[in-house]
């Protein structure tokens, strides 16, 4: 390392005096103007974890479905997943380290991670549509640079595509080719091949519209519709060309306001879905014949996927290990539904996609979707393996099954939750079953909720266990809960710090929508009472 040209390099790169911010959920998120630092200090920390790796590490350059003004940054491991929990504390460090510090900061994290500094080191790059990305992207190039180090700029891409050309460069392209026509190519392959057995039963003709949040999904939907527009057709909506990246429209707001986006066309049962800002996340919806708004969140996504899986299985008359994982967020309807109708069994973990990927690596069969609508299907390599053989084995009809399983294993991007995947996977779905969209909302009820948020002096007194379903902190806050949950019928709530702003997040389902609606402020006057509220306490009405 040589430190006076990163001295020099960085000064160039200032950081604001006092700023510090937190390497979180998803990587650093704040005003895009606060992040030059970050982003040139992020092609530093990515060289070193390559380095350390020996592998292709990621950076991506996105706020996710933050307002346009916002930007993020968050680093991409060698398969694709989340950086390692480690690597986020050095790279909080890095990121807070005033000027005269940094070279320090610098030599420790590749000290305590016996990072060989002569080895080579290659760093791939990847930036959503804000203003701000390109200019940012150039200060994590300058990182990369300064160090030495390799590095290929893809420029505009979603975050799963990302996630997919680190995953497909460390495996030798085994894969998938790590271009962006190797995406296209291998995820429409698939689908044709998948839609192609669907019987006359289903509609005859496949159309879908698509909110894509004016962000980075709509340039690739478009680039990308030719190549599976033999099984589908698709109308864009929201795709940059007039609005605001996020503004009132996007899966974000959809599944938290739970009402269509803006600028959106929508006739009475036709099917809908919505992108995030980066295209990560998807959630369906539609009207129905009376007017009534009707959202498919992640949770009817994964039991939609599972069902199918599980008819292919047992098609094939193979038991493999099939799991479904969820956050405390699922509706109590769709965990009842998978465990006690599917049979499935069903697991918990903390919010956050690097906690449900993991969980998910646990099983053959890994099936993980937050209610938010960011999700994937993992299955293991022995299962792929398999399912290639039997492709070759089986009488007539297992074979197609066992073909179909293999078209869906490449469907689904195995390093990310990503939408436009997901969408592919559930139209092609849809198509086999013949299901109407309302046949596939009609699978069970959700239960009524209501999320709330409540600002406190710090939101760090809020600690939970048990995949933050129960406040073990501050002291009372969950018998106080618990008092207030037994008022209701098919009743739960539970509160957490949120990791990606500055309030604590409440959570209540009941029975009825003025049952979740009461219980969640009453738990929220419990939290502001109790967890140090500042502000308004909260009130009723939203
Ligand atoms: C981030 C997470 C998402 C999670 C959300 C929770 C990733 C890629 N994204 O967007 O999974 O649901 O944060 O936000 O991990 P919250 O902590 O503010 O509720
Ligand atoms: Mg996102």
């Amino acid at each position: 390392m040589d430190l006076g040209v990163i001295t020099k390099h960085s000064a160039l790169h200032a950081k604001p005096n006092g700023l510090i911010l937190q390497y979180g959920t998803a990587g650093f998120r704040t005003k895009a103007e606060h992040l030059d630092h970050v982003m040139f200090r992020m092609g530093l920390l990515a060289v070193l974890r390559s380095k350390q790796t020996k592998s292709t590490i990621g950076v991506m350059v996105t706020a996710s479905h933050n307002p346009e003004e916002d930007n993020g940054v968050k680093l991409v491991d060698p398969l694709g997943e989340m950086l390692a929990p480690s690597w986020e504390e050095h790279a909080t460090d890095l990121a807070n380290a005033e000027e005269q510090d940094m070279q320090r900061v610098l030599i420790d994290i590749s000290e305590k991670e016996a990072v060989n500094l002569q080895q080579d080191a290659f760093i791939v790059i990847g930036r959503d549509t804000r203003p701000s990305s390109e200019k940012l992207s150039q200060s994590v190039i300058d990182g990369v640079t300064v160090l030495g180090a390799q590095f290929h700029d893809y420029g505009l891409l979603t975050t799963p595509q990302l996630h997919y050309m680190v995953y497909c460069r460390n495996t030798s392209g085994q894969y998938g080719k790590a271009t962006i026509e190797g995406y296209y190519q291998k995820l429409s392959k698939a689908f044709v091949e998948l839609t192609k057995q669907a019987s006359s039963s289903g509609d005859k003709y496949r159309s879908l519209k698509v909110d894509c949040a004016n962000g980075i999904g709509a340039l690739k939907l478009k680039e990308m519709e030719h190549y599976f527009s033999q099984g589908l057709s698709i109308q864009l909506f929201n795709d940059g060309t007039k609005g605001k990246l996020n503004h009132f429209c996007g899966a974000d707001f959809v599944k938290s306001h739970q009402k269509p986006p803006q600028g959106m066309e929508m006739k009475s049962n036709e099917r809908c879905c919505s992108f995030d800002g980066d295209a990560d996340r998807i959630v369906y919806y539609y009207h129905d014949a009376d007017g009534h708004f009707h959202l498919i969140d992640g949770d009817k996504i994964a039991t939609l996927i599972s069902s199918f899986l599980k008819e292919l299985l047992l098609e094939i008359g193979e038991s493999l290990n099939i799991g479904v994982v969820q956050t405390a967020y699922a509706n109590g309807s769709s965990t009842r539904y998978l465990e006690e109708i599917m049979k499935v069994p069903v697991y918990c973990t903390k919010t956050g996609v690097k906690h449900l990927h993991h969980k998910a690596q646990e099983f053959d069969i890994g099936v993980y979707f937050e209610a938010n609508g960011h999700g994937t299907v993992l299955f293991s390599k022995a299962v792929e393996m398999k399912i290639k053989q039997l492709t070759k084995e089986l009488e007539e009809k297992k074979r197609k099954a066992a073909k179909m399983l293999e078209n869906i294993i490449d469907l689904f991007n195995q390093a990310a939750g990503d939408a436009i995947s997901d969408m592919l996977v559930i139209e092609a779905i849809l198509a086999l079953k013949g299901l109407t969209v309302q046949q596939w909302d009609a699978l069970y009820m959700d239960l009524p909720n209501r999320q709330l948020k409540v600002k406190v002096a710090d939101r760090r007194v809020i600690s939970t266990t048990d995949a933050e379903r129960q406040a073990v902190t501050p002291p009372g806050l969950q018998e106080a809960i618990n008092d207030l949950v037994k008022k209701y019928k098919l009743s739960r709530a539970f509160v957490r710090p949120s990791g990606t702003e500055d309030v604590v997040r409440v959570y209540a389902e009941a029975d009825t929508q003025e049952s979740a609606d009461s219980l969640a402020l009453e738990v929220s006057l419990a939290v502001f009472q109790l967890a140090g509220g500042i502000g308004e306490r909260p009130q009723p009405g939203f």
